[in-house]
């Protein structure tokens, strides 16, 4: 499928998801969402192992394009935007059954931030930052941004974050454990890429139990979690990876994971 919004490059079953706007710092339209939903499409299609977002030129996401919106009153409604665009981006990123990798290759503003965060390992360039520019704007964080904050953060944090917003720079949010890990900024492509390749060559079906169990973790009792565990590793018993990784254990050789 061609896309004129973003870039799609699919080899060694890692899926590269380009945001491509860079002339507006990758901030979304409705063709970029429409695009988006075809490129998902294609990454569940089959063969992808893992997807790594990035962004063109020196931004990650601006979020809404704002002149899309420019003099609204009566026009676009910022709730039906997020329920026809935003609201399902979102859920079908988290319900990949794959490792998510964003790499921030620059700033990550509204929606744009929540994009990054609903990613399961975000690597970030060192200059790069964080924006909940919502206030600024008389708008409320969307796209998950209240949902991942404070659990990520905490609720001060995430209060600070969403009543001040101001920049968080990429160390800061590694440090609060917003984000996995800050890169030097001319390291990040190629540390992102090895990251992918790395999750891509591993046991992907139990990765993305893995997921499943972490998130659940969050908001779950200890019984109910532990019973979560017990359903998730009979799945994950059946795997033929599980049963590679054994065998390689023994032979005292490399895992060959096929993600089946
Ligand atoms: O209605 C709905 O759908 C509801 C959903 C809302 C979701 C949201 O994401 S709301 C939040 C929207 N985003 C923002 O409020 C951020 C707006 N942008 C900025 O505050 C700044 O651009 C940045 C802090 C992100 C970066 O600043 P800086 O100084 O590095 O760059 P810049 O010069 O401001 O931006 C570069 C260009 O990109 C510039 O265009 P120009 O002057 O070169 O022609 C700028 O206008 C454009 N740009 C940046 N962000 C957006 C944008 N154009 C449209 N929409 C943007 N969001």
């Amino acid at each position: 499928m061609a896309f004129s919004t973003i870039a799609l490059a699919i080899s060694d079953h890692v899926a590269t998801l380009t945001l491509n706007r860079p002339d507006r710092l990758n901030a979304f339209t409705e063709a970029m969402h429409e695009d988006l939903r075809g490129a998902i499409r294609e990454v569940k299609a089959g063969g992808v192992r893992t997807l790594l977002l990035t962004g063109a030129g020196r931004g990650f996401c601006a979020g809404q394009d704002l002149t899309d919106r420019a003099g609204n009153t009566a026009g676009a409604d910022a709730g039906s935007s997020l329920e026809r665009n935003y609201n399902p981006l979102i859920k079908s990123l988290r319900e990949l059954e794959m490792p998510v990798i964003a790499a921030v290759n620059g700033v990550a503003a509204g929606a744009g931030a929540s994009l990054a965060l609903a990613c399961d390992l975000v690597l970030a360039a060192r200059s790069a930052y964080f924006l909940q520019a919502f206030c600024h704007i008389g708008l409320v964080p969307d796209a998950g941004g209240t949902y991942f904050l404070p659990r990520m953060v905490g609720q001060a944090r995430a209060m600070g974050l969403a009543l001040l917003g101001d920049r968080l720079p990429a160390e800061d949010a590694e440090r609060w454990g917003l984000i996995w890990k800050c890169v030097d900024d001319d390291k990040l492509a190629a540390e992102a890429g090895a990251l992918a390749k790395k999750l891509a060559g591993g046991p992907t079906k139990g990765l993305a139990l893995i997921k499943q169990a972490i998130r659940a973790g969050v908001q779950n009792s200890l019984d109910d979690q532990l019973a979560l565990e017990a359903r998730l590793q009979s799945v994950a018993n059946k795997t033929e990876d599980f049963r590679e990784g054994v065998t390689a254990f023994v032979q005292k050789r490399p895992a060959q994971f096929k993600g089946r």
